[in-house]
């Protein structure tokens, strides 16, 4: 973190020149269980990862929004339009700085704060395209710094919803609050297990250290496949599926309601949704109770909700499927693809002595594949987004 912090300094003073008032960290997250059930109201058991975005901010004397990025050598000037009778962020932004705009605007419109202009520097260490939800760590280090900067008082929930909303409605993609959700409340080795229908949280306490098993975070490198147009028509089939089953949300389809569904796939689809919601109870129960044998019930559970999602929910991709049988192959006691699919990262359970014959042995079967060498990292339930101290 001491890196990240004064390289955003530095990239602060460089481009903006001085100090910036406010400098905040988020860090990117995996899920290790519930996927694709925020948006249906259900359950979900995240926890960020040690990798974190961070923004240095701080105000600008009007009401213009710069924006620079280390490693992408172009500064993004966004002000306000009106549009609709309101002023927000201009509509032209449509690079990765659309995700700060969402941000301004979504906290002017929509909280009705007062944000003014700011400058900001973002440097980062969450990979991007690995389905660790960089984005909703940049969200979540600029709304953080913003809020922090002008003096507003946000509550998690309600800032939570506010990023979600500058997802949805400014950048356009349909998302959930999984991601922006472990961005800023995870806790250090804890998984939160959230019901999104209430947003209530539970930190259920998960450290692998001293129990003989580590979490691998395999990054596929696969290239991404239409992720928004796919993740939006699971999110379609959903609806539909809701619709004709005559419930609000498929949190709350019964067990074996489903079966009646003449179409299909709508079925499959449901039956992912009520069979990971089940999981993700399930592994909940574990963590709760403490049990001795988390590693192997969690890794049971993961290798049911990999196959749910393989074969009923289809957002799975050659390249991960291959890194979830060659992990098993060589020995982890679970393995699943986490986030939103169509690419990223697998996340597999392996025994402490093992995981460098594992990590081998996975990368070999890759490139005898001719899939992408997977990238392994580091992954343990990290802090969620928090104020760097620069006094
Ligand atoms: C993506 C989305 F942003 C989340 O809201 C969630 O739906 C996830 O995919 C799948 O569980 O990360």
């Amino acid at each position: 973190m001491d890196d990240l912090v004064k390289r955003a300094r530095e990239v602060f003073r460089l481009r903006f020149g001085g100090d910036p008032d406010a400098v905040w960290a988020a860090p990117g997250r995996i899920n290790l269980l519930g996927e694709h059930t925020d948006y249906n109201d259900g359950f979900v058991l995240p926890h960020a990862i040690p990798y974190y975005t961070v923004a240095a901010v701080s105000k600008a004397g009007s009401p213009t929004w710069r924006v620079h990025s280390d490693g992408i050598p172009q500064t993004s000037t966004f002000g306000l339009g009106r549009v609709g009778g309101k002023d927000r962020p201009a509509d032209a932004v449509t690079d990765w700085s659309a995700y700060v705009a969402g941000i301004v605007w979504s906290l002017r419109e929509h909280e009705a704060v007062e944000i003014g202009g700011a400058r900001i520097a973002i440097v980062s260490d969450v990979p991007v395209g690995a389905g660790v939800s960089s984005s909703a760590a940049l969200e979540m280090a600029v709304l953080g710094a913003l809020c922090d900067i002008y003096e507003v008082d946000l509550e998690p929930r309600r800032a939570v919803l506010a990023a979600q909303r500058a997802e949805n409605e400014y950048v356009g993609v349909p998302t959930g609050i999984l991601d922006q959700t472990a961005s800023l409340m995870s806790r250090e080795n804890h998984a939160l297990f959230m019901d999104c229908r209430t947003q209530s949280i539970e930190e259920l306490p998960f450290d692998l250290e001293g129990t003989g098993y580590r979490m691998l975070l395999i990054d596929s490198r696969a290239p991404h496949r239409h992720v928004d147009n796919e993740y939006a028509d699971r999110r379609r089939d959903c609806e539909r599926a809701a619709a004709l089953l005559g419930v609000e949300s498929l949190r709350d389809v019964g067990d074996h309601s489903y079966f009646d569904l003449p179409d299909l796939v709508l079925r499959r689809r449901v039956r992912h949704i009520v069979t990971e919601n089940h999981r993700v109870r399930d592994a909940a129960e574990v963590l709760r109770a403490g049990a001795e044998d988390i590693p192997l019930l969690l890794g049971y559970l993961f290798n049911e909700s990999h196959q749910s999602m393989m074969v009923d929910y289809e957002i799975t991709v050659p390249e991960i499927d291959h890194l979830v049988a060659a992990a098993l192959r060589a020995g982890a006691v679970g393995a699943r693809m986490t986030g939103g699919g169509f690419g990223g990262s697998v996340i597999a359970i392996v025994g402490e002595d093992d995981a460098e014959a594992v990590c081998d042995a996975i990368a070999t079967s890759a490139v005898e594949r001719d899939f992408p060498e997977p990238v392994f990292r580091t992954c343990y339930p990290a802090p969620g987004a928090y104020r760097i101290d620069i006094t």
